[in-house]
């Protein structure tokens, strides 16, 4: 067999590829009717994440279907919790519910003893990926960060504003830090375990990072991701990670200062013509398509991306949306803007 590089791990180096490689974060899921069949198989969402035969299936579908350049692992970020002892429940239509965290009480009974042993098919269906993918695509690991985790851990379930987790960093910092540091030591376990099974690529998803007050913002972003960014620079040089800080718009250019980061996934709302000129040519630059454009497609779909690769040239970028897709997107549009992709001039 042939052995290829695979393109998104050559950007990643700091590589410029024209057309860029290009993954679409949650590229699994509903939108596809092969997964809604698969997902039908096993009705319980945490027990479907740790069914090795299910997840790696899950994984490869959008490969089978799109020349898409790497497969994100079939899991989800609140594994995390539910390894640390606390309930976590999927119910359609309403999102996640977890008992909620509200004292020093609730977050001592957290359990770091058994928390790999629980994830241990996660990182099964990592080893089998690694058998099955073809060399030229890079497999992409993932964890919440920090943040994100927090704000489910606290609040219970998905909210607009995570009021209950701003609120309890404020009032009981002492019990928001130890909490932290909880969630970076079993994010460190988790994210080893995952490059030890084989993921080439790690994404740190920040996605209510939007929410955080501005008195906040160092404890409950800044410092937490640079410890983890720290932690696995020292230990696997050679593991990129791509940080996802969504909503924190202007403040892009003041995150990569403050943790440290090379490689930044770019959300939807970010003016680019501003954003640009304050970000190093060497940062590796990932997304920022709107999932709604990809779910209209035809000549906005086409504008879109030319738009992009054109205002992301002068850095090592990889195509992405800006975040996940939605169910409601056709699944042939898919086809249709890797193929944009792909032979635009
Ligand atoms: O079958 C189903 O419909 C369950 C829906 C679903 C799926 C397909 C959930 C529940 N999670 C996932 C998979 C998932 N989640 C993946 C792997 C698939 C892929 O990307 O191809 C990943 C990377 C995630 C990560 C994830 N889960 C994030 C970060 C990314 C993001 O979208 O911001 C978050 C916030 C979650 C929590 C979560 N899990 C599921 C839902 C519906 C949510 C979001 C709830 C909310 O809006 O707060």
């Amino acid at each position: 067999m042939v052995y290829s590089y695979p393109k998104m791990l050559k950007v990643l180096k700091g590589e410029k590829i024209s057309p860029p490689p290009i993954w679409l974060m949650r590229q699994a899921g509903r939108y596809l009717p092969e997964y809604r069949t698969l997902r039908q198989k096993c009705p319980d969402f945490l027990e479907f994440c740790f069914t090795p035969d299910l997840a790696v299936e899950a994984t490869l579908q959008p490969l089978r279907r799109y020349d898409l350049d790497a497969a994100i692992l079939f899991s989800d970020i609140l594994v995390v919790p539910y390894a640390l002892g606390q309930k976590v429940e999927f119910h359609e239509g309403k999102g996640p519910q977890l008992s909620p965290l509200r004292s020093r009480n609730d977050i001592s009974n957290l359990d770091l003893d058994s928390f790999l042993e629980i994830l241990l098919p996660v990182f099964e269906s990592i080893r089998r990926l690694r058998t099955v993918l073809p060399t030229e695509k890079a497999l992409i690991g993932f964890a919440g960060a920090p943040w994100t985790i927090f704000a489910y851990m606290v609040e219970g379930n998905t909210s607009r504003t995570f009021s209950q987790a701003v609120r309890f960093f404020y009032h009981s910092p002492d019990d928001a830090r130890y909490l932290m540091d909880f969630i970076c030591e079993a994010t460190e376990r988790y994210l080893c375990a995952q490059i030890e099974a084989g993921v080439q690529v790690i994404q740190l998803f920040d996605s209510w990072a939007g929410v955080v007050p501005y008195p906040l913002l160092e404890d409950a972003v800044y410092a937490p991701v640079r410890r983890l960014l720290r932690f696995l620079q020292h230990k696997f040089p050679h593991i990129p990670v791509i940080c996802f800080p969504k909503g924190i718009g202007e403040k892009l250019p003041l995150y990569l200062q403050t943790t440290g980061a090379t490689a930044l996934s770019i959300d939807y709302h970010v003016d680019l013509s501003l954003l640009l000129p304050q970000i190093p040519s060497h940062i590796i630059l990932q997304g920022a398509l709107d999932p709604q454009v990809l779910v209209v497609g035809g000549k906005t779909l086409e504008q879109e991306i030319s738009r992009l690769k054109k205002s992301l040239a002068g850095h090592p970028y990889i195509f992405n949306l800006g975040h996940g897709i939605v169910p409601e997107t056709p699944h042939e549009h898919v086809t249709q803007l890797i193929h944009i992709l792909h032979h635009q001039e």
